[in-house]
């Protein structure tokens, strides 16, 4: 069979669960930016709002943090003008797609994708489905597109590797070279950004503990008392990124310094080390707010026009639909739904 030629296509999204976070900020929204600006791909970025209510959100507040999650994306450097920027609920055809993959998916592949586990916890029983089959929805976000390339955090490998999955069986049961096999973009410093009050946890919108992450509204009275509190350890920064091995707190405090300030570890360790954290973490909170309260004032702004914010979203689902469309109709003629073909 010959290999189709795709066309380069960035995809990737955000669940409008709550309030963003510096997690989602470096290890996804900049890096985002960063492709977008880069050229040489077509880039679509996505309010993923049929997969925030996997977990129970009240509709105010879904509503309410849809636009918030889109101004924080234009506030960031996503502009309509150069991205296709969407929620997913207007753009029909990934749940359409969603299903056809509900399909191809097997109950063993989604039953070891540990973010389930994770987030299901003691009480599987009492999860949505939704949440159990969330990774062939998010498998069908991307393949709508064609999308050649992902740019996530680390904690996304996995449902990555499950896209894969479902596109080789797709394309092999059906015997087509339709779908591509979209290659993860896990890069830079901050991939997994950790809890502020425990290393091993990623940082995250939906921890119950405030002081765990930096929210990208936050004020710079709270980002400093924040990173004044994060939890550290009694010694000194080293010279070098392998004295960061077994001090989780410490790696991840470096981490965040080197993403925000677009140096390597080992360029903040060669300029700080040996310094203690009393000193270390007021500069990293001076740069924090340097970096985020220009986005978070440009937020505001924005929120200020939540129907403009709409707008922006209207236009990115009929640019995106576009695209969506011919793929969806192409995928049931594969499959042999009458009317398509
Ligand atoms: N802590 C993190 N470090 C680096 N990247 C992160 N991402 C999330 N947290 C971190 C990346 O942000 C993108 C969007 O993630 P999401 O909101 O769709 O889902 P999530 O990964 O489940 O994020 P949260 O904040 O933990 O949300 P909740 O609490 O609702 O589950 C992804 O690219 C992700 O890798």
């Amino acid at each position: 069979m010959s290999q189709t030629q795709f066309t380069p296509r960035v995809f990737s999204g955000i669940q409008p669960s709550g309030g963003l976070t510096l997690g989602n900020y470096l290890g996804a929204i900049k890096r985002f930016v960063d492709m977008q600006d880069a050229g040489g791909f077509e880039t679509i970025y996505c309010m993923v709002d049929l997969h925030a209510i996997t977990v129970w959100q009240e509709p105010e507040a879904l509503r309410r943090n849809t636009r918030e999650l889109a101004a924080g994306f234009i506030a960031s450097g996503i502009d309509p003008a150069k991205s296709i920027l969407i929620n997913q609920s207007q753009v029909p055809e990934h749940a359409q797609l969603g299903w056809i993959f509900n399909c191809v998916a097997r109950m063993g592949w989604m039953s070891r994708m540990t973010q389930f586990k994770d987030k299901a916890g003691k009480n599987a029983e009492k999860a949505s489905l939704g949440l159990f089959g969330y990774p062939a929805l998010m498998a069908a976000d991307i393949l709508v597109y064609h999308a050649t390339h992902v740019p996530v955090g680390e904690d996304q490998k996995q449902h990555l590797e499950l896209t894969r999955d479902i596109a080789a069986k797709f394309n092999h049961d059906y015997g087509v070279d339709f779908f591509p096999l979209t290659e993860p973009v896990i890069e830079g410093a901050a991939t997994r950004v950790m809890s502020l009050r425990d290393g091993s946890k990623k940082m995250s919108k939906s921890d119950p503990s405030d002081a765990s992450r930096i929210n990208m509204t936050d004020d710079a009275d709270a980002i400093a008392k924040k990173i004044r509190k994060a939890k550290t350890d009694p010694d000194a920064l080293p010279s070098e990124a392998a004295g960061l091995e077994d001090r989780p707190e410490a790696r991840n405090l470096v981490n965040i310094f080197a993403a925000l300030s677009d140096l390597s570890v080992d360029d903040v360790l060669a300029e700080m080390g040996g310094q203690q954290f009393g000193s270390f973490k007021p500069m990293l909170a001076e740069l924090a707010v340097e970096k985020l309260s220009p986005i978070s004032a440009e937020m505001a702004r924005l929120m200020d026009d939540p129907a403009e914010i709409d707008r922006i979203l209207a236009r990115g689902a009929a640019q995106a639909r576009e695209i969506t469309a011919p793929i969806l109709k192409k995928t049931y003629e594969i499959v042999g739904m009458v009317g398509s073909d």
